[in-house]
């Protein structure tokens, strides 16, 4: 998806024009994927821009960077300030939010300890994730042939970015095969997440998703997704899927920072459901934004609001 440019990037402590934003082609990071990441968004509402599950996110990028020894040279207060400081200053209503930590330029060799820690913060607005009609239709997706990065291999409870180099394999291959997204199973065959996302069945009005240890990220998305469920009167498990889980579900969706809450509508060219999205599936997206707005009291506190 091509990236719409804005006015500044926060970058090492400083708001620096989008173009100066820039790293040695040395840096670790490149070579090795020795970086941790998040993907957060900020959403409109009546106050202003307000920032989804801001603490948690960035809660998730310390301890990323405490599985790879990395230290972030700032306090989570001073990232949470940093990212409504860099939202202002673009002038957003609404936008993504990539925060980045990486082993930069000094060292070559594997041995990331020495290399200094930078750290990014950009902005940008990013519709939505898997095209614009994919929220209300939903996708085709493939299971792929790519297995997921396993817990002792690369441990899926970090953000990493070198952990990715998988699901772009599964991804492009997908696309390639015609598909919308793929999802990875684990190297027991049990259903993990997608190259972007969590997953989620409905079958007789109860929710399932994998757990945690099947090998996909913790998602935020996914535990909001569950709360809100809960909260609407709904059964929701954690357990093991297999593909056919999937095949014979009522319906099933997808969940994340980019790709909110999409449906899927097709898995290996099996229908799901009705083919459609479900009633389900419609009425956790009704809650979802209507949250993410700033219109629902009992979740005001999943907010950070930008201009306060
Ligand atoms: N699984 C994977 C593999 C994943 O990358 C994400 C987020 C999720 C699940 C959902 O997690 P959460 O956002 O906390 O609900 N993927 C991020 C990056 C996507 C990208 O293409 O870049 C995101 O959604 O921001």
């Amino acid at each position: 998806m091509p990236i719409t440019e804005v006015e500044k990037i926060w970058m090492d402590g400083e708001l620096v024009p989008w173009h100066e934003a820039k790293v040695h082609v040395l840096s670790h990071a490149l070579h090795y994927g020795s970086g941790v990441f998040e993907g957060i968004r900020a959403y409109e509402t009546s106050r202003g821009p307000a920032v989804w599950h801001l603490d948690e996110h960035v809660k998730r990028l310390y301890r990323s960077a405490k599985l790879y020894h990395m230290e972030i040279p700032y306090s989570p207060e001073a990232l949470v300030q940093a990212t409504k400081d860099v939202i202002r200053a673009n002038g957003l209503n609404a936008c993504y939010i990539r925060p980045l930590v990486i082993r930069g330029y000094g060292e070559m060799g594997v041995n990331p300890l020495n290399a200094p820690v930078n750290v990014v913060i950009a902005v940008w607005p990013w519709g939505a994730y898997l095209g614009e009609d994919a929220l209300e239709r939903g996708v085709r997706i493939k299971i792929s042939s790519w297995r997921r990065n396993g817990q002792n291999s690369l441990p899926s409870a970090a953000k990493a970015t070198g952990q990715y180099i998988n699901s772009v394999l599964a991804k492009v291959e997908s696309l390639k095969a015609g598909y919308d997204e793929a999802i990875m199973l684990n190297e027991q065959g049990s259903i993990t997440d997608g190259s972007g996302e969590n997953v989620f069945v409905v079958r007789s009005g109860v929710l399932t998703t994998p757990p945690i240890q099947a090998g996909c990220l913790d998602g935020i998305t996914r535990s909001t997704v569950m709360r809100i469920a809960r909260d609407l009167g709904y059964e929701v498990g954690e357990e093991n899927l297999v593909r056919t889980d999937l095949y014979n579900a009522d319906e099933a969706f997808f969940t994340g920072t980019a790709a909110e809450i999409t449906p899927i509508r097709e898995v290996d060219d099996r229908v799901v459901g009705e083919g459609h999205r479900g009633p389900v599936t419609k009425e956790l997206q009704g809650a979802f934004f209507a949250a993410t707005k700033g219109e629902t009291d009992r979740y005001q506190s999943w907010l950070t609001y930008v201009n306060d």
